[in-house]
């Protein structure tokens, strides 16, 4: 098999295959010095106060810089898509700027908007939301930069050689990093439902892209082939901006008046320089997820600083608590301002937990304010870049406040719960289980830090893991229902069968038609072409019959399977081979028509009344009535 990582300007640059003797990862470097692959944990960052780009950039600046470099290089900018990705039903947020084609163009359905294309993609990854305000590099809102390329058997855009070298060019040339100082690091990345071997691109401890090489279908290692051969690239504007700072943190590089803002607030004083960055290099190393790697951290910094451990915690803990809330804010601006509503499902759940996170680290930093007037503050850093949010500074206000009424009446109601179980626990000398937090919070939405704090009260020990809201989180970002129709027919009894060419594409009206029957499997008839419009959508199929010199079957509805229809009949038998004529029931089908129609125009009518944070979530569609489901935050 062609080694896919063997790429051309590894060749042409003197580029050497290395295997790091840490992580075991195989990597590419042009420095002959360089043993370990530059990654986290294998370095430490070491661009703190030494950056090695040309100059600094603000993250604006880093945008404008990577787009227009790629459409000098032929690519088209396109607008970013919304946060929360309306448009698949396996995923609640867009959490990467592949997720904007998936899964219509990446399966081969739809056609790109562009090709190739450029986009700044705002995205979404609450996996990483414990690891944010500690580990400088996470946020939870972050913007990804992507290059795409969509190569199908017919049109050939670029494919691996191309896509480093344009990842190169961009490092070197534009921001001027020296190329023995990027490691290309060998990977595999899957996520969305679509996976492909890739590169990390790592610049002193840094990674600050990733390149993949998208050509299977498929998770957990279980792929497919794709039919199109993807190039997926993610670039970290808020990394790429902070590596050009050379800042603490990228919080700092892209918060400074947000965090100066809440430090005043709170009255926080900012640690002495060194401790910080001791701190900021040695927090490269951590990831949050599974364990205790915080106080791990703590503990090295600690040694370095010849400092006591308790003293380090005090002076470092109010400031992650300040990047934290600002990134959090940024992310609540987007998710309301793309119109999610909070609730207890779905995007809206996740909404909430980023929300009444916020909430509790305010409250510890004893900032007396309400939420929505540090989202306004938010808010006001954000307009130059995002005018959008500014047309919806209203419904985010509003929600904001409303939402902090919400939390403190369920913290009345659910500290009553809490005390009567800590008053048990603590006759019985207990400590709360842990599985308690998880509950109080999924079926009370209390967090776990005022568990803690009732609980206290009455002497009940609690310990918070580290990664609550990440385990809180990935247990809901995953849509629970199979997307695909179960039909009830074996799959192996349908190979062989060509696409069936659906005619109501063509022609909504079409209410007859001719077609021939390829295979009959039980009473479902497949046809070549057919005009009869499937169940899907909280649509009823349609209903008719199927003719043939004086034969008649009987249709009672139509299932869509893979990219078949097959026909459920009753009454004559059908034959392969045979041509029929396809009458639908028009009366019914005008009817659901007229009634499909009328959902949309209601959607449509209270946009205008009630806002355009007002979103479709659910419809069924019926001849005499149908339903509609539509969001609204009161
Ligand atoms: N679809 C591929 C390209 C992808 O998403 N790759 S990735 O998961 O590695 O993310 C791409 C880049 O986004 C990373 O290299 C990193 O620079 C940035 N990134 C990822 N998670 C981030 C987070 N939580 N905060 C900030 N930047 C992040
Ligand atoms: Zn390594």
């Amino acid at each position: 098999m062609k080694d896919i990582y063997q790429v051309r300007l590894f060749k042409q640059k003197g580029f050497e295959r290395k295997k790091c003797p840490k992580c075991g990862r195989l990597f590419w470097t042009s420095d002959p010095g360089r043993s370990t692959c530059g990654d986290t944990p294998c370095d430490e960052y070491s661009f703190i106060g030494n950056p090695p780009t040309k100059r600094k950039y603000t993250l604006a600046e880093m945008e404008r810089t990577f787009l227009k470099f790629f459409e000098k290089h032929g690519h088209k900018i396109i607008k970013r898509y919304p946060v929360v990705s309306r448009w698949r039903d396996d995923i609640f947020l867009t959490i990467a700027s592949i997720a904007d084609f998936q899964p219509w163009v990446t399966s081969g359905l739809v056609p790109p908007p562009a090709n190739p294309l450029v986009v700044s993609q705002p995205s979404i990854r609450l996996k990483d939301i414990d690891n944010v305000g500690r580990s400088g590099r996470h946020l939870t809102l972050f913007f990804m930069g992507g290059h795409h390329a969509f190569n199908s058997r017919r049109q050939r855009i670029y494919w691996t050689d191309e896509t480093v070298e344009l990842c190169h060019q961009f490092l070197t040339d534009e921001l001027g990093i020296k190329p023995g100082e990027i490691s290309y690091v060998q990977d595999v990345w899957e996520g969305g439902g679509n996976a492909g071997e890739d590169f990390e691109v790592v610049v002193r401890g840094l990674e600050v892209a990733t390149l993949v090489f998208m050509h299977y279908a498929g998770e957990g290692g279980k792929y497919r082939p794709l039919p199109l051969k993807i190039v997926d690239t993610g670039y970290g504007m808020e990394r790429l901006t902070w590596l050009s700072q050379g800042s603490p943190s990228s919080y700092e590089a892209v918060f400074s008046p947000m965090i100066e803002h809440l430090s005043q607030l709170a009255g926080v004083t900012m640690p002495p320089a060194e401790l910080l960055q001791e701190n900021s290099r040695l927090a490269g190393l951590i990831d949050i997820e599974g364990g205790r790697e915080l106080r791990q951290l703590r503990l090295k910094v600690a040694e370095r600083m010849k400092m006591d451990v308790e003293e380090v915690d005090r002076l470092l803990s109010p400031l992650e608590s300040i990047y934290a809330i600002s990134d959090h804010l940024r992310c609540l601006a987007f998710m309301f301002g793309d119109g999610i509503t909070p609730s207890n499902v779905r995007e809206g759940y996740l909404s909430r937990l980023v929300l009444r996170r916020t909430l509790d680290l305010v409250r510890k930093l004893g900032i007396q304010k309400p939420l929505s007037e540090l989202m306004s503050f938010c808010l006001g850093t954000l307009y130059g870049q995002f005018p959008e949010l500014k047309e919806r500074s209203g419904y985010i206000l509003e929600v904001v406040e409303l939402e902090e009424q919400r939390y403190r009446e369920a913290i009345v109601r659910g500290t009553r719960l809490v005390e009567r179980l800590a008053a048990e626990l603590c006759a019985r000398g207990e400590p709360l289980p842990p599985e308690k937090l998880t509950e109080f919070y999924d079926s009370h939405g209390l967090r776990p830090e005022i568990v803690k704090e009732v609980a206290s009260k009455f002497g009940v020990r609690v310990e918070i893991p580290e990664d609550f809201d990440i385990k809180v989180a990935k247990s809901h970002s995953k849509s629970r229902h199979v997307p695909e129709q179960i039909i009830p027919v074996p799959m192996e009894k349908l190979k062989g069968l060509p696409p069936t060419k659906m005619l109501f594409y063509e022609d909504q009206y079409l209410r007859e038609f001719t077609a021939k029957v390829l295979r009959v499997v039980d009473n479902f008839a497949i046809l070549d072409r057919t005009a009869f419009y499937p169940e899907g959508g909280g649509q009823p199929s349609d209903v008719g019959v199927l003719e043939s010199d004086g034969m008649r079957a009987e249709v009672q509805s139509v299932l869509k399977g893979g990219d078949l229809i097959l026909h459920q009949f009753k009454g004559s038998v059908l034959r392969p081979g045979q041509r029929v004529v396809g009458k639908i029931d028009w009366s019914r089908r005008r009817a659901l028509m007229a009634h499909h129609t009328g959902t949309h125009i209601i959607l449509g009518a209270a946009r205008r009344v009630l806002g355009s944070h007002v979103w479709q979530q659910g419809a069924q569609k019926g001849t005499e009535h149908s339903r509609l489901d539509i969001s609204h935050h009161k």
